[in-house]
């Protein structure tokens, strides 16, 4: 297929392993996994759902951390490889000038897009509930926080790289306040990057995630379509089970799902994944793309507990969403 990805970068030095002889998955584990150990900083309970992108040819990250008073906040980290990390050890101070939005509750799962002219974060952030927070820096030492998407409860916000016709575009799952026993990813537009509308329903519940499902990394775009990874959970008799799987939406209109894989692509298997603070979870939060190899490296929390990282190619994800498509 004449196959390509659309506005990508190059990342020749992207961590990588080719798949294992005896593995037929697109997805496919980091054989040192985890990645980053819960206890990296001194205080740390556990480093799990976080962010990371290609900066001044190494990377960068921002962690959410749960600390052993059990805070949950976002740490910022540098790495020259995208495995060894480190991690700085006190949270990330954003400058924000009103200071009912600054107020601090809580910050966990964030995602980080390169947008226009620097990098936008977004988050879950406790105002009243969970919503989602959203900040920027050009620099990764000075961090801007702007105003919260949405009224309460919101969780899942991952901004597009690009605006759609002229408007900001981000997904998001409207949630409850607690452990979320529901929940759809819906999308939507922003002029400015504060106010949101134009809401649309983009993805339901599927097989193996008949509870809730919500956006992952930042979407890929590729001549297919915009390729989302996502987490989904189903409940069992013993609590929810987050795996991970993908589809490809409408370039021109990415609330319009053109295929969805029926299978996951990834589910907790390994050890790391299924026992820790939370049990049976993988949580996608980012994935770094080389558009010259296909290459992807998918770093993902295990297990509410640590960071690990999985491997697939963008061209095989996208051939293995089409070729396993729900069929309607
Ligand atoms: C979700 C979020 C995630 C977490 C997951 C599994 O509701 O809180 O941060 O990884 O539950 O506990």
């Amino acid at each position: 297929m004449n196959f390509q990805i659309v506005n990508g970068v190059s990342i020749p030095d992207i961590p990588w392993e080719d798949r294992p002889a005896d593995c037929s998955d697109v997805v496919w584990r980091y054989q040192h996994n985890p990645v980053i150990p819960r206890n990296l900083l001194k205080d740390s309970n556990s480093i799990f759902n976080s962010a990371v992108v290609p900066y001044q040819g190494a990377y960068v990250g921002v962690f959410r951390i749960d600390d052993r008073r059990r805070v949950m906040n976002l740490f910022f980290g540098r790495s020259q490889d995208g495995l060894a990390w480190q991690i700085e050890p006190q949270p990330i101070e954003w400058v924000c000038d009103d200071a009912e939005i600054a107020r601090f509750q809580y910050r966990y799962d964030p995602r980080l897009t390169w947008l226009e002219d620097r990098y936008y974060v977004t988050w879950c952030n406790g105002y009243y509930g969970p919503t989602i927070g959203i900040g920027y820096t050009h620099d990764f030492t000075t961090f801007y926080q702007m105003e919260n998407a949405y009224l309460p409860f919101n969780r899942n916000g991952v901004l597009f790289p690009r605006k759609i016709h002229g408007k900001y575009a981000m997904f998001s799952r409207p949630s409850d306040n607690g452990h979320t026993p529901f929940g759809d990813i819906f999308y939507s537009e922003s002029p400015d990057m504060v106010h949101w509308g134009h809401h649309r329903h983009v993805l339901g519940t599927g097989s193996w995630c008949y509870t809730k499902v919500g956006a992952g990394p930042i979407p890929i775009e590729t001549t297919e379509g915009w390729l989302l990874i996502y987490h989904g959970a189903l409940t069992s008799c013993n609590g929810f089970v987050y795996s991970m799987s993908a589809v490809l939406l409408d370039l021109d209109k990415p609330w319009k799902v053109i295929y969805r894989a029926a299978p996951y692509m990834l589910s907790p298997q390994m050890i790391y994944e299924c026992v820790g603070d939370v049990p049976n979870v993988v949580f996608p939060c980012a994935a770094l793309v080389d558009q010259d190899t296909q290459r992807m490296a998918i770093y993902y929390g295990a297990a509410d507990t640590v960071t690990a990282l999985a491997f697939a190619r963008v061209d095989e994800m996208v051939q293995f969403v089409k070729d396993t498509a729900v069929k309607d």
